[in-house]
């Protein structure tokens, strides 16, 4: 059974192009309920472990670079379908392929520079939560 809850996080780009707001506006106005929120530079060591899964592809050394190349903003989100909802909401990986009205085509610059994270099943958006919420984080 799908849970409610899901975990993102604004890229570097994003933040750094001063669209935080804008995209914390989206993802409240598309229904999500922000439930944790942190503003945070991750070293590459935690980049690094937060995509541990992607460790063998070959963008992973560019990916963690990229990630740790300035600050983003982790988030725990609440809706019905959390995980499969905010998929939606975000557009496909590429910004390319991206849906018009998706915060991915409206914000992202390369599939790499892509905007947005959003978990893809319910497992990994616990264990993505978890890596940056305790439970005092979480209201
Ligand atoms: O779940 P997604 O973020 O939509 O996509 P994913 O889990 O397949 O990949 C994680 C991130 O890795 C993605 O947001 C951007 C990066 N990435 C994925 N595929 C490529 C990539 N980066 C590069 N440079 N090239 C890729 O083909």
């Amino acid at each position: 059974m799908a849970t409610n809850r899901t975990f993102t996080m604004i890229k570097p780009d994003a933040v750094q192009d001063g669209n935080t707001g804008a995209i914390l506006a989206d993802i409240e106005k598309g229904g999500f309920r922000i439930v944790a929120l942190k503003k945070v530079l991750l070293t590459p060591e935690r980049a690094g472990q937060f995509y541990e899964v992607h460790k063998e592809r070959p963008f992973y050394n560019d990916l963690v670079k990229y990630m740790s190349s300035g600050p983003i903003v982790a988030a725990i989100l609440e809706k019905d379908n959390a995980v499969t909802a905010f998929r939606e909401l975000i557009g496909a990986t590429n910004p390319a392929q991206a849906a018009e009205g998706t915060i991915r085509k409206k914000y992202a610059k390369s599939i790499e520079a892509n905007a947005v994270h959003g978990s893809d099943s319910d497992e990994n958006a616990e264990i993505e939560g978890s890596f940056f919420f305790g439970a005092d984080e979480r209201f």
